[in-house]
């Protein structure tokens, strides 16, 4: 059968997902709008063949953990339904960017993985289709299977896309910050926030309304009213966080320190909006003329290692030859 390479962007949700539906099929309990990014993104190929014995995947060069793997398989056992197909499959999957560090890198790795192996297990699913099975594997691999700015409504099987990238462009810019070892995956931290924390509540009743306001604001393309609900969506989600017992912080730091010095550029009129995620590192949304300027000021800022700058970006695409290093290229 033939072999796909597929090519999925990451995305940064301006509106919060944070929290599941009491039923199976991992639906957020909250609805979530997301920037889909240009410059970090997962390459992923997906072969079946009689001559595999089980599903071996590759991450990065390493061969997955067992429950990545478990993942894996539940989503490729839902294709080889579909497509009548019993063979196993390699999949070797490489981020252009560093794993699991609070950058979507399940969003792009889901996403990619979906539309490679929906394609090598010859289904010729539709964006929505592909969506929704990426969804059930991890809620925010749903938004990257389009490009711009993209919707996930409570109980919604598929992400919706809201509005292109090209009709209106704005940039974010991703600080890395000093490392710190991941403290709590999403699925887990979701858990530990509703069980203990008398916040999750709260944050159920307002994350709508702030969904309600990011989405007024990127159909009116207007910063000024995208940003401010965007930083407080993130804070209000961490604030939930911060009040679980024992109390989940994926904070460092100079994740404060970019906090601070957004508020001294809006203090100056320079429109920079902070959002963080399920790890230390800031993301600034911006417009892309302050980009360059704003992007010098953190880097210079202690803690931040680097400042990767990224714009809204397009959908998924399958690709003749792979640009990453994908390893494992040999068949045996
Ligand atoms: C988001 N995050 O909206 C939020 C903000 C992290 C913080 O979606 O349990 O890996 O696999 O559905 O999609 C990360 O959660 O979680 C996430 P699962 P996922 O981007």
């Amino acid at each position: 059968m033939a072999e796909i390479i597929a090519r999925a962007p990451s995305n940064i949700a301006l509106a919060k997902y944070w929290g599941k539906l009491e039923r199976a099929g991992n639906y957020p309990a909250v609805p979530s709008l997301s920037m889909t990014l240009n410059g970090l993104y997962t390459e992923t190929r997906v072969e079946f063949s009689a001559d595999f014995q089980f599903d071996e995947v590759l991450l990065d060069g390493r061969v997955a953990d067992e429950s990545t793997r478990r993942r894996v398989s539940a989503l490729l056992d839902k294709l080889r339904t579909l497509a009548g197909l019993e063979t196993r499959a390699r999949v070797v999957s490489a981020n252009n960017f560093p794993t699991a560090a609070g950058l979507a890198s399940s969003a792009s790795g889901f996403a990619a993985l979906t539309l490679a192996a929906s394609r090598a297990a010859g289904l010729d699913l539709t964006p929505a289709e592909m969506s929704s099975l990426a969804r059930e594997c991890s809620a925010s691999a749903a938004r990257s299977l389009f490009g711009g700015y993209v919707a996930l409504e409570v109980g919604a099987h598929a992400a919706q896309p809201l509005l292109d990238a090209e009709a209106y462009p704005l940039s974010m810019l991703i600080c890395l910050l000093s490392s710190k070892p991941k403290v709590m995956g999403s699925t887990g931290g979701m858990q530990h926030t509703r069980d203990t924390s008398p916040y999750y509540s709260a944050w159920l009743e307002h994350a709508p309304r702030l969904y309600d306001e990011v989405r007024a604001g990127v159909l009116a393309r207007d910063l000024e009213r995208i940003g401010p609900a965007t930083t407080q969506s993130a804070l209000m989600m961490h604030a939930s966080m911060w009040a679980a017992r024992p109390a989940l912080s994926y904070w460092v730091p100079a994740s404060v320190a970019v906090l601070e010095c957004c508020a001294g550029l809006r203090g100056r009129g320079v429109l920079a909006f902070p959002t963080m995620d399920a790890g230390p590192n800031v993301k600034v949304l911006c417009s892309p003329d302050s980009a360059a300027a704003i992007g010098d000021e953190l880097e210079a800022l202690p803690g931040v290692e680097r400042v990767i700058s990224c714009n809204t970006g397009k959908g998924p695409v399958t690709l003749e030859v792979a640009s990453l290093a994908l390893s494992g290229k040999e068949k045996s």
